[in-house]
């Protein structure tokens, strides 16, 4: 297991590298080049400058989160063959700098949502927040106004200008498309690309679609364990994997945290974790917390135990963390002290599991 940090290159980060660094147990970095219109090939001179920055910091660059995928796929149009042809050649400019994971989703017009970036928590951080009432009344317009209005100056990821643009059409569109076309516009898209990731050596991790239940209509895929099931049987390489992100799934009270672990990491499906505690207040309302058990609904004992147990030998990072400890300039979600906290956590936890195991073993 490797424990990575989400870095923004390009002057994209308040945090800079070498505070990454400092955080014991942190090996590297997952990293997008943001600046690239979704459906553009990424520059292999762009990814060479960017490793060579992140190694010289110490720090090894062998995820990236992600490469978007270009929306005339997902609705599964004649252009969409032209953006495949392009991610293709992306995968191998990326095998070129050495990354071995890629993270990308698979949801349709928006990536994740939330209704408050700055949700104030009794310990007098904040946090981001979820209210599926208050997004339902919001249409899509005043939605985008929070996520970029109150990101501080920063793009928030999955929520790109161009995308913004179109977001109003594209809803419509989906509107008249069925779950199954979406799910075999999916499988176009992985048939097309897995023979090449295994070519590359990268392997593919899907994000769990964030919040895991339909919002304004649009097809949800990637966020029960049925579902999951039935997209690694899109396509049964093990390059066609997922990034296990617990805060996204926990947002359905239904899923099974450890049990998902368990099931996907054992099958050797899973390339990914993203680990991140959340406490409901309501069945569709839920604030994103410390990582911590006795923080959020989540028991991390036991989910990161489930990993371990099952053999887990991929990438591992802390997810959205809240602002504390006065840190008002970075991007919602990605400050450096309450994901620090969530790493050492993660790694204290596992530590401990896998000395406990041993000691179990001799017994
Ligand atoms: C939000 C992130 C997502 C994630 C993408 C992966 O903070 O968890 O934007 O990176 O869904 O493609």
């Amino acid at each position: 297991m490797k424990m990575i940090f989400r870095w923004f290159p390009g002057g994209n980060d308040s945090v800079p590298l070498e505070y990454i660094r400092q955080i014991p147990g942190v090996s590297g970095v997952a990293v997008m080049l943001s600046d690239i219109p979704v459906g553009d090939v990424w520059p292999l001179a762009r990814l060479q400058s960017m490793k060579a920055e992140i190694n010289s910091a110490g720090l090894e660059v062998e995820v990236v989160e992600s490469v978007n995928i270009h929306e005339d796929i997902k609705k599964g149009l004649p252009t969409r063959d032209r953006y495949i042809e392009n991610y293709i050649k992306t995968l191998k400019n990326l095998s070129k700098i050495g990354i071995k994971c890629l993270c990308y989703n698979f949801m349709p017009v928006m990536d994740w949502v939330r209704s408050n970036l700055e949700f104030p928590l009794e310990d007098g951080s904040t946090a981001m927040y979820y209210n599926h009432e208050e997004v339902l009344k919001m249409n899509p317009a005043l939605i985008a106004e929070e996520m970029l209005g109150n990101s501080n100056g920063y793009y928030l990821p999955g929520w790109e200008p161009e995308r913004l643009k179109a977001m109003s059409a594209d809803i419509e569109f989906y509107q008249n498309m069925s779950e199954e076309k979406y799910w075999e516009n999916m499988k176009y898209f992985l048939d097309a690309v897995i023979p090449y990731a295994e070519e590359y050596d990268i392997k593919m991790a899907i994000h769990p679609d964030d919040p895991p239940f339909p919002v304004y209509g649009l097809p949800k895929v990637i966020n029960s364990a049925e579902n999951i099931r039935k997209f690694l049987k899109l396509n049964n390489s093990p390059y066609n994997g997922l990034t296990l992100c617990t805060g996204s799934l926990g947002g359905n009270k239904d899923n099974d945290i450890p049990a998902i672990v368990k099931e996907f990491v054992a099958q050797g499906r899973v390339h990914f974790a993203h680990i991140r505690n959340i406490k409901h207040m309501d069945e569709k309302e839920f604030t994103e917390s410390a990582h911590l058990s006795q923080c959020g609904d989540l028991d991390m004992y036991e989910v990161v135990k489930a990993f371990h147990d099952n053999g887990f030998d991929g990438y591992i990072r802390p997810d959205h963390g809240r602002m504390i400890w006065g840190e008002k300039e970075a991007r919602p979600g990605y400050g450096l002290y309450d994901r620090a906290l969530g790493a050492v956590y993660l790694l204290g936890i596992w530590e401990a599991i896998h000395k406990g195991s041993h000691i179990s073993r001799k017994n």
